[in-house]
């Protein structure tokens, strides 16, 4: 979509360090890092946010959640990791294209807010 910052970002019209794709996947390094390892998991096609998960394949969806994995184990996040996807203005969502953050390596508060 235009004037989407991640759509631009798949396009390598932004430059970002990516950590993987496939078909429906796009990963790249988050540009300001919360944890050690900070990834942004988003689908190609674009779609503004998990409220408008109707308008995605089940093989995106599938696609996202099998990605986290495999980048999570790549990775080396044996201990573990978080998976976050902000939703709308409460949620603080900066970027209208729905993604999913993976943190890790080093441990997580237990408070999720
Ligand atoms: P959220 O607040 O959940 O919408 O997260 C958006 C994330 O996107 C935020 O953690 C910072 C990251 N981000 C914003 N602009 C860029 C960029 O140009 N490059 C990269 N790699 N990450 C970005």
């Amino acid at each position: 979509m235009e004037n989407c910052l991640f759509c631009k970002i798949i396009a390598g019209e932004i430059p970002s360090t990516k950590v993987y794709e496939d078909e429906n996947v796009f990963a790249f390094r988050d540009i300001n890092p919360q944890a050690p390892v900070h990834i942004l998991v988003i689908p190609r096609h674009h779609i503004s946010s998990m409220a408008a998960i109707d308008e995605a394949t089940d093989a995106e969806l599938a696609a996202c959640l099998r990605a986290i994995r495999l980048i999570a184990a790549r990775e080396g996040l044996k201990e573990g990791y978080r998976v976050v996807s902000n939703c709308g203005p409460h949620a603080c969502q900066s970027v209208p294209h729905l993604h999913f953050h993976i943190l890790g390596g080093r441990q997580m508060a237990d408070q999720m807010a």
